[in-house]
Order: structure tokens, then C-alpha cells, then sequence
């Protein structure tokens, strides 16, 4: 069964028997770039996704050949100014930003095109990010006299360490996929990421869903703490794991030698 939601901006798929969602950004006359609308839209949908029960992994990707995202608009950048109104508006697209990292669900950026700026930012909120051959990826805002405002500056130099996410930011280059690979910033390059990225996602859906939402979680905390505190984090979410049913349903199915059946539970 297939699900099909159409906003003015996005699009929203179900499959999978209502576990796998694809979002999809288009508003491919501006190369899928995050206007006010379409934020909003990506807040909603995310939203959506994480009120269904049912949806398990999520996949983000962008309408048409040539751009996942091509950034926030520059149109309305442009409209900005003063200290505040900047800062406001950086921060309502970490809110967007932060609505897609705290998913409790896998989700993978599946970048078909040029992802820049906002639109690297998005595909850094994913998981796991799988890119077209002829994805390009970018911080350009130092070109625009802005820095990256939504998580860019400190999503990135966690992901691939600080010389290489400041060689990208200071230099406002457009790195190629393959240099994305070798420097750890994609997980996959494929010749088409949309069918990639449902092949990973269905490589996660088989394993137990707390346990992949507790991994996110323990990743998540420990980045921002002390190894010791991660540790006591981790502790913690293995125990919440051992209290599962899930648990006893993938210990037993592997000890009687049959596929486990996982409930979430
Ligand atoms: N915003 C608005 N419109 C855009 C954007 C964008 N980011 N990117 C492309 N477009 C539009 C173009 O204006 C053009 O419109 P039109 O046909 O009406 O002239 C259309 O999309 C097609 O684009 P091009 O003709 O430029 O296509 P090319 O193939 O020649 O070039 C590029 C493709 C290289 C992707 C080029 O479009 C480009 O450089 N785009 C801008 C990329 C960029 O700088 N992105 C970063 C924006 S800044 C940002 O994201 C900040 C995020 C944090 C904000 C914090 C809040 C304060």
C-alpha cells in the first residue's frame, strides 16, 4: 500500500506497509531552495512523521534531477536586517533543523543534486546521508557575507572534524561526491540515491525499532558531553533496551536459528 500527500512544497510517501515515509522537497523552479513556506511545510511534515506510529525510517530527498536543496532563498536572505531579525530567523531554521535530527526514527538524506547551504544543513540532520554521483555539497554563505545558520557550523566539524568542516566553510567550495565519501561527510554514493537510501533504510527496518531509536538517542547525548557522562548515557539506554520485548524476541530468535519478528515493544 502507497500513501501519497501533496503540499505546495513537499510530498510525502508511505510505503512499505506504512513504515517507510519519503519526503520529498519541490520547489524546483528555485532549486528546491527553503523559503518561509517551505520551512514551514518541512516543520509540518516532520511533524506528521513523528506523530505516525507507524512510519519507521524516513527518507528526505529533493524534487527533480538537478537539487536536493540549493539552500535557504537568497531572496528573502536578502529582505534581512539588523542583529535580531537574523538571529530570529536562524533560529526558527535550527527549530526545522532540530525537528529532523530529534526523530526517533532512521532517516537518510538521499541528495540527488546540489545540497547547499540550508540545504547541506538539512542533509546533516539525517542519520545517514547517500549521494547522487553528481551530487555537489557546500557552505557558500561566507560568499553571501552570512555563516551557516542552521546547525552548519556545528553539525559539520562534528560529522567530519573541525580542519575539514572549516576548509569547507572558509573556502565556500563545492565539494564533488566521491571527496564527500573519502572525507566521511556522505555514507554512500550511488547512481541513484533514492534506491539506495531504501535499500539502507530497509536494511535498518529489519532490526528492532527502540533499540535503533535508543542508538540515536546515546549518539546524539554522548556528542554533546564527556566520554564518562556518554558512557553512564549508554549504560542507561542498554538497560532500557534489556527491558524490551524486543530484546527477548532477537536473543531467542537467534539462539532457535529463525529470523526474529520485532514488535517495538
Ligand atoms: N535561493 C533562491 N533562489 C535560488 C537559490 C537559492 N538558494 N538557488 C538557486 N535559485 C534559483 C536561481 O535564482 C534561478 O532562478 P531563476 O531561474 O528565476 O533565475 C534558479 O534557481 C536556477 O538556478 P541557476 O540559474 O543559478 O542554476 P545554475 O545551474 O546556473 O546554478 C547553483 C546552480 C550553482 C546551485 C546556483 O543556483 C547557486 O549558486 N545557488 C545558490 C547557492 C547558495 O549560495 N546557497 C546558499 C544560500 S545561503 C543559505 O543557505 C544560508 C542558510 C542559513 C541561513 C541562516 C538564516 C539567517
Amino acid at each position: 500500500m502507497t500513501m501519497f500527500e501533496e503540499y505546495e512544497f513537499t510530498t510525502l510517501q508511505i510505503d512499505q506497509h506504512g513504515a517507510l515515509a519519503v519526503l520529498t522537497i519541490n520547489r524546483q523552479s528555485a532549486l528546491n531552495a527553503l523559503n518561509g513556506e517551505t520551512l514551514a511545510e518541512l516543520a509540518q511534515v516532520t511533524d506528521i512523521v513523528a506523530e505516525n506510529a507507524e512510519i519507521s525510517a524516513l527518507i528526505i530527498t529533493g524534487g527533480g534531477e538537478k537539487a536536493f536543496v540549493a539552500g535557504a532563498d537568497i531572496g528573502e536572505l536578502s529582505q534581512l536586517e539588523g542583529v535580531f531579525a537574523g538571529r530570529e530567523m536562524a533560529l526558527a531554521g535550527q527549530d526545522v533543523m532540530h525537528g529532523v535530527a530529534s526523530l526517533p526514527i532512521p532517516t537518510i538524506a538521499a541528495v540527488n543534486g546540489y545540497a547547499l547551504g540550508g540545504g547541506l544543513e538539512l542533509a546533516l540532520a539525517c542519520d545517514v546521508r547517500v549521494a547522487a554521483r553528481t551530487a555537489r555539497f557546500g557552505l557558500p554563505e561566507v560568499s553571501l557575507g552570512l555563516l551557516p545558520g542552521f546547525g552548519g557550523t556545528q553539525r559539520l566539524p562534528r560529522l567530519i572534524g573541525a580542519g575539514r568542516a572549516l576548509d569547507m566553510m572558509l573556502t565556500a567550495r563545492q565539494v564533488q561526491a566521491d571527496e564527500a565519501l573519502s572525507m566521511g561527510l556522505v555514507n554512500y554514493v550511488a547512481d541513484n540515491p533514492l534506491e539506495k537510501a531504501r535499500e539502507v533504510a530497509e536494511l535498518m527496518l529489519r532490526n528492532a525499532p527502540i533499540a535503533l531509536s535508543l542508538v540515536k538517542e546515546a549518539v546524539r547525548r554522548g556528542l554533546d558531553t564527556t566520554l564518562e557522562l556518554g558512557l553512564e548515557v549508554e549504560a542507561d539506554m542498554f538497560g532500557m533496551c534489556v527491558a524490551t520485548l524486543d530484546f527477548k524476541e532477537g536473543t531467542t530468535a537467534f539462539l532457535a536459528k529463525r529470523k526474529a519478528s520485532f514488535k517495538g515493544e
